[in-house]
């Protein structure tokens, strides 16, 4: 090794959950190599390839570096380089003045999935600058099941692979390409060599249906059927817990008489899996103790999330494996800042009354707004008018639902500001970009409040071109000029400290141990019961009538009516080489996936002329767009699976990089919502597909 390179510890970040420990040598303040490192407290030396390439977003040749002004029209792709100096005040000025005008609700805060610490800063300066909307992609990202669960049992039921399971169900999660919520795949692939048993549903062959023990081929939108079949063979096998549940459990008689109706025979008709392998499913989950449902966003990506992920944690809770080691868990956090702390949500007590979503009265607690409202706020005020964002780490262009409405949107803003490392259908759309420093440049902490129980330590390795600012930082300075300066600091390092100060430690001693992992205490409910009003997990909901929610969950049909005008069922699914709408750039990861693509039965592709690599049109109700054809036997003749989250930053400028050629959004809508959290159906549409030309 030559003498002036050195190695240093990290973790991955920014390019999934994150979560891969790695070791990272640098150079000249570059890095040359990284490599998972073998002590990682996830990972044990596993990375993707995702990882390997993730120092190439820092040295891309067209990486934002500068603060640009829009000249011209929006969207015309004409830009000025302008000096922080003059962003911030530009920013904070529009913001202000709009404050003046509106109120401060006038203005929202826009988010995506959450990457770092940055998501908890910029709720932060929401609260303190007093708007109550703060927009996420929450209503497809987690919440579903994080609420959902808060009110069925009082907490967010996470899978524990941290002890061994003698069972898993992977329902909806590819862990080997998405490593979702930080699980990072290597965690259960390490079981699996030991013999864990596991079974697979997904409507896909998926790498891990391969090893399999049973791989149900599920008709998209149908979870919740599924779940309420496998109860109903549970419960009418009693097959159950009958102690936990007699103790434990609210509402078992009612839950056992409703799901009477569910009978494999039925729900094998919603659902295309055979009737005999939901009885052996149920059978394996609850005769295998400690059994885990891994569960996936496919769950909470319809209209139904609400009542499939009810469904699938009564299963949880009635085989007894609820909060056990091996089982789905309530993770407690280490003693850290809590988050209600952190982002001063003491500063904004009418929060949920005040946000834009109030007046669909979405479920208690759940604290972000559903991006279909953000829309009917900027474009028809309703129920009062948006007029400027400030959106970080996020393109709303290809991940919300009906992108053409967000391109409506977003050109009616009196004032749009984006934070973002890459020029971007969004950011083409700005007023004002800002160059964020990003992953490996600056000190973060990853996995807080993502309800796992660890927090891990994200150092940075290397500076930042000069004018590359961290988020942390931009929020800290605009903090200052748009809310009141004592809430910010002298210097942003203090966010990272703060937050780890309640362990005792500093940060850079927290980067020295690399992560933090709350006390591991289980069956935690046998000291003051479960956090719910009944003390109990419900599986009859005691606040179903407070709250206006079912009380036992229901398959109310599929997501989207059947149409013999498009007749295939059409989902998607996340490419292991990409984050969503994320890194098309980067050159490495563009060769290994270099185009859309959507996966379709031979004997479907035969039926309309299609062969392998075609170009083809999927169009739906909503919209039309083109991909290229994928042929495999892996996905069943009804379903197309097409890619989401696709432009080409090689593409038109003035068409913001082709936005709308390939975009999965094109091919959806927000007519119609799930109650409780505003979702709109993302999967499970109906389509029909043919050759271009
Ligand atoms: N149809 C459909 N829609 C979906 C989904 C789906 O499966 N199907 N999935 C949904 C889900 S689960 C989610 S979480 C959302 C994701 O929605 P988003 O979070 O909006 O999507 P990303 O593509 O991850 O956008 C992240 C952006 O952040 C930028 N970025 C990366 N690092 C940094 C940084 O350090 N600082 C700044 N300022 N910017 C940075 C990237 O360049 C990228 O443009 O999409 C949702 N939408
Ligand atoms: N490589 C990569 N990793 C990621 C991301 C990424 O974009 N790329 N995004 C991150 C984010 S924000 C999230 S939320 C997670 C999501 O991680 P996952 O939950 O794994 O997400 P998906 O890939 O959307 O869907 C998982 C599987 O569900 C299947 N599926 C599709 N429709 C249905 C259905 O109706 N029912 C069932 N049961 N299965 C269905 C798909 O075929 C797919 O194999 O991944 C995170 N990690
Ligand atoms: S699995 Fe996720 S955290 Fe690990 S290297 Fe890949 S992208 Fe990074
Ligand atoms: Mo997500």
């Amino acid at each position: 090794m030559p003498d002036d390179m050195r190695w240093v510890k990290t973790h991955c970040a920014r390019m999934d959950h994150g979560g891969c420990a790695l070791l990272v040598a640098v150079r000249d303040n570059k890095i040359v190599q990284v490599k998972g490192d073998p002590e990682g407290f996830l990972n044990r030396g596993y990375m993707c390839v995702k990882g390997v390439a993730s120092p190439d977003r820092l040295s891309h040749p067209d990486r934002l570096r500068h603060p640009l002004k829009r000249v011209g029209k929006r969207g015309a792709g004409k830009w000025q380089r302008i000096s922080w100096e003059e962003a911030l005040e530009e920013i904070a000025g529009n913001l202000v003045g709009i404050k003046e005008k509106h109120g401060a609700r006038g203005v929202a805060f826009v988010v995506g999935m959450p990457k770092g610490l940055d998501h908890l800063v910029l709720i932060r300066l929401a609260n303190i600058f007093g708007s109550p909307n703060v927009v996420g992609i929450q209503d497809l990202c987690h919440a579903p099941r994080e609420v959902t669960g808060y009110h069925t049992c009082g907490f967010y039921p996470v899978v524990d692979f941290h002890y061994e399971s003698k069972f898993v169900i992977l329902w909806g999660s590819n862990l080997t390409s998405t490593n979702e919520e930080g699980e990072i795949c290597s965690m259960i692939l390490g079981q699996i060599k030991k013999g864990l048993d596991y079974i697979v549903v997904d409507p896909r062959r998926i790498g891990l249906a391969k090893k399999s023990k049973l791989w149900l081929q599920v008709r998209p939108g149908t979870d919740a059927a599924l779940a309420l079949g496998m109860l109903n063979v549970v419960i009418g096998e009693e097959l159950y817990d009958k102690a936990f549940v007699e103790k434990w459990t609210h509402g078992f008689d009612e839950l056992a008489t409703h799901v009477k109706k569910y009978t494999p025979e039925k729900v094998a008709e919603i659902t295309w899996v055979p009737a005999d392998d939901i009885r052996k499913a149920a059978r394996l989950y609850a005769t295998s103790k400690p059994a885990a449902i891994q569960w996936g966003n496919p769950i909470e990506h319809n209209v139904n999330n609400f009542d499939t992920i009810r469904a699938l944690i009564c299963l949880m809770a009635i085989t007894g494996n609820l909060d056990i080691p091996g089982g789905n868990v309530d993770a407690r956090d280490p003693r850290i800042m809590g988050l209600a702390q952190f982002v001063r949500a003491d500063l904004i007590p009418d929060k949920r009354k005040e946000m834009i979503s109030a007046h669909y009265r979405v479920i208690p607690r759940f604290m972000t707004i559903p991006p279909a409202f953000l829309r009917k706020a900027i474009l028809d005020g309703v129920p009062y008018p948006v007029r400027a964002v400030y959106a970080m780490c996020c393109n709303p262009m290809l991940s919300y639902a009906d992108s053409r409405l967000t391109y409506e949107a977003l050109m009616k803003l009196d004032f749009l500001a984006v934070s973002e490392i890459f020029m971007t259908p969004t950011a083409a759309l700005a007023d004002i970009v800002l160059p964020a420093a990003t992953q490996y440049e600056f000190n973060d902490i990853l996995h807080y409040g993502i309800g796992h129980g660890d927090i891990l330590a994200c150092p940075g390795v290397v500076d930042p071109p000069e004018e590359c600012w961290p988020d942390l930082k931009i929020l800290n300075e605009l903090g200052k000029r748009i809310s009141p300066p004592e809430h910010w600091h002298e210097d942003y390092n203090r966010f990272v400290e703060d937050l780890v100060k309640p362990s005792g430690l500093t940060y850079s001693q927290f980067c020295e141990k690399g992560y933090l992992k709350g006390t591991e205490r289980f069956r935690k409910y046998e000291e003051k019961g479960f956090a719910t009003p009944t003390k109990k997990v419900e599986l009859l909901l005691s606040t179903a009538e407070q709250f206006k929610l079912r009380p036992l969950p229901e398959f109310r049909g599929l997501p989207e009516e059947e149409d013999s005008q498009y007749p295939l069922v059409l989902t998607s699914a996340k490419s292991r080489y990409y984050l969503h709408s994320s890194y098309r750039w980067i050159e490495k990861l563009r060769k290994l996936n270099p185009r859309p693509t959507v996966e379709i039965h031979p004997e479907t592709a035969k039926k309309y002329a299609i062969s392998e690599g075609d170009e083809v049109v999927i169009e739906t109700k909503y919209g039309t767009i083109r991909q290229f054809a994928k042929l495999t036997d892996g996905v069943h003749p009804g379903v197309a699976c097409a890619a989401h989250g696709w432009w080409f930053p090689e593409g038109n400028p003035e068409n913001q990089y082709d936005w709308d050629k390939s975009n999965f959004n094109m091919l959806t809508s927000v007519g119609k919502l799930g109650r409780e959290y505003g979702t709109p159906n993302v999967k499970a549409l109906a389509c029909r597909i043919s050759r271009a030309g």
